[in-house]
């Protein structure tokens, strides 16, 4: 037999996961919240404890050895993010907490000192909470108008909308890569194109897109783009924003301190140079050597290897959810061979709250997330509470899938059979769930009323 792709590549570097070899109520783990963090291998986690067995120092401050070992080491970090996206220069880099305080760094830096009143930002309704609410305490700030792009009908961005929505008012487009709820890749060189024509500045929330496909910021030319390092094998506490030279140098300084600074005097100080300008304080310094790693083993594998693989897994799981009919799966189809979405699937099952599928799953082993996953307007759009959301990476298997979509439908069977039907005693059926699936969060919102058990909303 020849060896598929998958064989090759999740069943080797899953060994780089030693969290993932453990059981979960008894049976293996299947960790499908991946859009929500991933797993980290070895060489990220021996990166973070090497750095503080035998590095810890402060950073561009000591001449002595530890502290210009630590100082190589997070530079060194920087520059393999330079080429990961393939900026233009090292200094396009800045360390940033997160996705969520790169966004808020250009939202201060940037839109409080350039937005004037009736300016307007175009986001889209898909965003994350954090190219949202940064977007909308600025536009309070400056009296800017926030205007949204709508979804199409197979839930994507909205192309023709889009730029119905531009005009001669509008300084900043800021949109996801990839939507962590519909799962739709959004054509962003386009956008850019089509927003610079106008003469705005163009932010891109890559932080579902850089773990897993290969990134450009030169081809795709957008003025800022950010991401999580965290989401892509590295720790939580680290992240990036990169920006064109030109347009980071014109900004002024998000937060205040040391590290940030050239000359102080008692009233006043100039700046350093970038991307120091950008980074006040003591950094999160063994987090960014670690993303280092992280960014060394993924280019190691190969992104496009990476996304070639998740084609397949996409592949799979929509063949494999397409089984179930009570389920409602939210954003676009893949093709047949997997393309043209992430590989991830948000979804209903009729009645059943989201809450109690994972919960249940949770007893199978079984890790997703139920929520509105940050993208509360979103979920009023596509007229949903909450989806749960089972999100791969490329240390998952088709085998996980199966599983996955094994317990579900064990799941809903379970939880379908005990809404609206009659099926005994309430107390029969709350000690069935709290004996069989141990503690279901949502028991306490089911009441039984006459033969019938409903939920309490
Ligand atoms: N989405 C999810 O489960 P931070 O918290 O800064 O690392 O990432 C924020 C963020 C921004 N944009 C997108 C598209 C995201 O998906 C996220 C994080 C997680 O979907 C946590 S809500």
């Amino acid at each position: 037999m020849v060896a598929t792709q998958e064989r090759t590549l999740a069943d080797k570097l899953r060994l780089d996961f030693p969290i993932l070899y453990q059981e979960i109520n008894g049976q293996p783990l299947v960790y499908l919240d991946n859009a929500a963090t991933s797993q980290k291998p070895l060489v990220v986690l021996e990166a973070l404890q090497d750095y503080y067995r035998r590095d810890n120092a402060n950073v561009h401050r000591g001449v002595h050895t530890l502290s210009s070992r630590a100082t190589d080491a997070y530079e060194g970090s920087r520059d393999k993010i330079a080429a990961f996206v393939n900026a233009s220069s090292r200094q396009e880099i800045v360390f940033t907490r997160n996705a969520t305080e790169a966004i808020n760094l250009v939202a201060y830096a940037w839109g409080q000192s350039t937005l004037q009143p009736g300016d307007e930002i175009i986001l889209s309704v898909m965003e994350h909470h954090s190219n949202l609410i940064p977007w909308q305490m600025v536009a309070q700030r400056t009296g800017a108008v926030l205007k949204f792009v709508e979804l199409t009908d197979t839930q994507e961005f909205d192309l023709d909308h889009f730029r119905s929505l531009l005009s001669d008012r509008t300084k900043l487009v800021s949109v996801v890569h990839v939507s962590n709820t519909l799962g739709c890749i959004n054509p962003v060189e386009e956008i850019v194109a089509i927003a610079h024509t106008h003469g705005a500045k163009v932010l891109i929330d890559a932080c579902q897109s850089a773990p897993h496909m290969p990134l450009d910021v030169q081809a795709i030319d957008c003025d800022w783009l950010v991401a999580s390092g965290h989401k892509m094998c590295g720790p939580t506490g680290i992240g990036f924003l990169y920006g064109k030279l030109d347009l980071l140098r014109s900004m002024p300084p998000f937060l205040g301190g040391g590290e940030m600074i050239a000359d102080v005097y008692l009233d006043h100080a100039t700046y350093a140079d970038l991307p120091h300008k950008f980074e006040a304080g003591t950094p999160a310094i063994g987090e960014a050597i670690a993303l280092g790693a992280a960014i060394d083993y993924l280019t190691g594998i190969g992104m496009d290897k990476i996304h070639a693989y998740e084609e397949e897994l996409t592949a799979h799981l929509f063949r494999r959810l397409a089984e179930i009919p009570e389920l409602k799966i939210f954003g676009p189809q893949p093709k047949a061979n997997g393309s043209g979405r992430a590989a991830l699937a948000s979804f209903t099952a009729g009645d059943v709250h989201p809450h109690d599928l994972s919960t249940i799953l949770d007893q199978a082993g079984v890790a997703i997330r139920a929520g509105h996953h940050c993208t509360q307007p979103l979920h009023r759009v596509i007229q949903a509470q909450s989806t749960a959301r089972a999100s791969l990476y490329f240390y998952n298997t088709t085998q996980e899938i199966d599983t996955f979509v094994a317990a579900l439908k064990e799941a809903i069977a379970f939880l379908a059979g005990c809404l609206g039907s009659t099926v005994g005693s309430a107390d029969s059926v709350i000690w069935e769930i709290s004996l069989s699936r141990r503690s279901c969060c949502s028991v306490w919102e089911l009441v039984w009323k006459g033969d019938r058990l409903l939920r309490l909303t």
